[in-house]
C-alpha cells in the first residue's frame, strides 16, 4: 500500500483495512504486526514500483508470493501469472462480457479523501496489456479509496468510503455516484448484485487508523441497498462484525458476508421472513476476512489477512486452506472461463493469478 508522501517519508499509519482485531492479535500480534510494518515499509517506499507481469509456469514459493495447498482441494492451485506495478490494489472483478478484468487501486491510505483512486483494466488473455490508469479522480468526478465493484448493465459501481461511482464501462466515463453520506456510511467496501438487480453494499463501520493504531470501530456494521440510485439501509447488526466482502450465493439463496472484526463467515437473507437467525454465523476462523467468492465448481473461498491465506469453507462449518502466504490478501476476483481466481496483494501492489480446477 502507497503510503508515503512524494519524498517516501515512511509513515506507520495503520489503514483501516489492516487493523488488527483482538482475535488475531490474542493470535500473533507481534508477528502479524512485524508482517504489516514490513510490508508497509516495503510498499511505502515503492516495493510495488515495478511494473511486469510475469506469466507461465512461475514458481510461486520461490518468489515468495504463496503457496497451494493441494490437501484441501485435491488439486493444487497454480500460479500463472503476476500482475505488478498497482497502487494498493483492492479488488478485481472480472467483466464476462468484455472479458476484462477491472482492479480497483486505493492508492495511499484507505478511507483518505485523497482524489488519487484509480481503476486499472486488462484483457483477460492479455496480462501484459493492462491499463493502471483506466479510470482515473478528475475534480468534476473524484475517486479516492475505491474498494469493492459490481457490474450492473452498462454501469461498472465502485465502492468510495462514503459513496458509491458509477463509470460505463465501455469506455470508462463517470456516470454519476450515489452519496450515502446521509445515511451515516464510513467505510463502503464491497458491493454485490442481489437477485433483485439491486447493489448491496457492505460498510465495515470503521475509520482509517492513525499512529500505528488500531481504530475502533466508529459506526454500527451495516449493509446498504441501492435501487434506482436510491440508497437504503438494508441491515444494520453487530454479528455483521465489520462487514468487509459481500457475495450473492445464488445456490444458497442467500449473502455470504467476509467480517473484517469478527471470526466467522456470516450468512444473510435479505427478504428475510425466516425464524432462523439472520444474519447468522457460519465456518469459524482466523478473522481479519476481507474477500468472499464462489469459485467455478461451487466452493465458497474467503480471503484472510490474519494468516496470509485464501480458505475454503466446508459445509459452512469448517474453513481449511487453499493458497498460504499470500500477505494481504484483498478482495479476489474469479474467471469462471478460465478457472482462474485473481487475488489482490494490497500491500505488494500486486495482483496474483491461480488457475484452480
Ligand atoms: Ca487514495
Ligand atoms: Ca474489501
Amino acid at each position: 500500500m502507497q503510503i508515503c508522501s512524494s519524498n517516501c517519508s515512511a509513515r506507520l499509519d495503520t489503514p483501516a483495512s489492516m487493523q488488527v482485531p483482538p482475535i488475531v492479535a490474542n493470535l500473533s500480534t507481534r508477528s502479524l504486526l512485524g508482517a504489516l510494518v514490513a510490508a508497509l515499509l516495503l510498499a511505502a517506499c515503492g516495493g510495488g514500483g515495478d511494473q511486469e507481469v510475469r506469466s507461465a509456469a512461475v514458481d510461486s514459493v520461490a518468489i515468495g508470493l504463496g503457496k497451494a495447498d493441494s490437501a484441501a482441494s485435491g488439486t493444487a492451485p497454480t500460479l500463472v501469472s503476476v500482475m505488478t506495478g498497482l497502487n494498493g490494489p483492492e479488488s478485481v472483478l472480472h467483466d464476462t462480457e468484455f472479458d476484462v478484468y477491472y482492479i480497483s487501486q486505493v492508492g495511499g491510505m484507505t478511507s483518505a479523501r485523497d482524489g488519487n483512486g484509480t481503476i486499472a483494466r486488462v484483457p483477460a488473455d492479455s496480462l501484459d496489456r493492462i491499463n493502471r490508469a483506466w479510470v482515473r479522480s478528475r475534480s468534476s468526478s473524484p475517486l479516492h479509496s475505491p474498494t469493492g465493484m459490481a457490474i450492473v448493465g452498462d454501469t461498472l459501481w465502485v465502492a468510495d468510503i462514503d459513496a458509491v461511482r458509477g463509470y460505463n464501462r465501455r469506455n470508462g466515463r463517470s456516470v454519476g455516484s450515489v452519496s450515502l453520506d446521509s445515511l451515516g456510511a464510513l467505510f463502503l467496501n464491497d458491493i454485490a448484485v442481489g437477485p433483485d438487480g439491486a447493489l448491496y453494499v457492505t460498510d465495515t463501520g470503521i475509520r482509517g487508523a492513525v499512529a500505528g493504531k488500531a481504530a475502533e470501530p466508529a459506526s454500527p456494521s451495516r449493509i446498504y441497498r441501492i435501487v434506482g440510485r436510491r440508497p437504503t439501509l438494508a441491515v444494520e447488526n453487530p454479528i455483521l462484525s465489520g462487514p468487509n466482502g459481500i457475495a450473492w450465493d445464488s445456490a444458497g439463496r442467500r449473502f455470504l458476508i467476509a467480517p473484517f472484526s469478527g471470526p466467522t463467515v456470516i450468512a444473510w437473507v435479505a427478504d428475510s421472513g425466516a425464524r432462523a437467525p439472520n444474519p447468522r454465523r457460519l465456518a469459524p476462523g482466523p478473522g481479519s476476512y476481507d474477500g468472499i467468492g464462489i469459485l467455478p465448481d461451487g466452493r465458497i473461498a474467503v480471503s484472510s489477512w490474519a494468516d496470509s491465506t485464501l480458505y475454503l469453507m466446508h459445509g459452512d462449518s469448517t474453513l481449511t486452506p487453499l493458497i498460504t502466504g499470500i500477505d494481504s490478501p484483498a478482495d479476489f476476483g474469479i474467471d469462471r472461463k478460465r478457472g482462474r481466481v485473481l487475488i489482490p496483494l494490497f500491500n505488494a501492489g500486486r495482483v496474483v493469478v491461480y488457475e484452480v480446477r
